[in-house]
């Protein structure tokens, strides 16, 4: 377990790096097609994480709320397409995790600069909360909160690195969690960023 108490998560140091020759190269033609962009939240702060998305659905925040969207508000356009590679990925971190049959149907990728963090809150906006949520930590560390069923739970501290792949399910997938404000460094392959990629199934 990722901390006493949790049950459902597991952590796989390292399992994205073999990946990452196939990963990197498709993550940069995702946000040549789709740049990442500091979205408003329905209150109408700019968020200070940048986001875009791959697959047929992806994240949106704007003054009308929080949702899944089949085309990037940007462009008009759809969302590019999953890479073949981030499906790979993301299903093969699911089964070794114990979550067999794993269809993600959207990928949101966040990229911290240093500074860049994320409050605390609970990921309520897909339709199925018994699939597990894949994610994928590359570059400059970070220090992931991982909170619990309340927002005044005290939350646990826990470092994720580069290659870090981290499945969230079963009762711990409605837990409160952020991300500490992002230490200022230089990653040797990323550079001064920390990029997540986050595999959900939405729809
Ligand atoms: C990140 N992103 O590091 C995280 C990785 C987000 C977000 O939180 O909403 O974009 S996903 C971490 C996660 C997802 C679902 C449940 C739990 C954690 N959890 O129960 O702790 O950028
Ligand atoms: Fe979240």
């Amino acid at each position: 377990p990722l901390v006493p108490g949790s049950s459902a998560s597991i952590l796989l140091r390292g399992f994205a790096l073999p990946y990452l020759d196939e990963v990197l190269p498709a993550l940069d033609a995702i946000v040549l097609a789709a740049p990442l962009r500091h979205m408003a939240t329905p209150g109408g702060l700019r968020m200070s994480v940048a986001m875009s998305n791959c697959g047929p659905l992806g994240w949106v925040t704007d003054g009308r709320g929080y949702r899944y969207a089949r085309l990037d508000p940007a462009s008009g356009l759809p969302w590019p397409p999953m890479p073949p590679v981030f499906l790979r990925l993301a299903q093969e971190a699911a089964l070794a995790a114990g979550y067999p049959g794993f269809v993600p149907d959207a990928c949101l990728v966040n990229r911290y600069a240093p500074g860049a963090r994320m409050a605390l809150h609970q990921d309520r906006d897909e339709c199925d909360f018994n699939a597990p949520i894949v994610s994928v930590s590359l570059g400059l560390p970070a220090i992931f909160l991982f909170g619990g069923a309340e927002r005044a739970d005290k939350a646990a501290r826990i470092g994720l690195l580069h290659g870090d792949v981290v499945v969230w399910g079963g009762a711990d997938r409605l837990r409160f969690h952020g991300v500490a404000p992002l230490k200022e460094g230089e990653h040797a392959v990323l550079g001064a960023q920390r990029i997540n990629l986050t595999f959900r199934k939405a729809a």
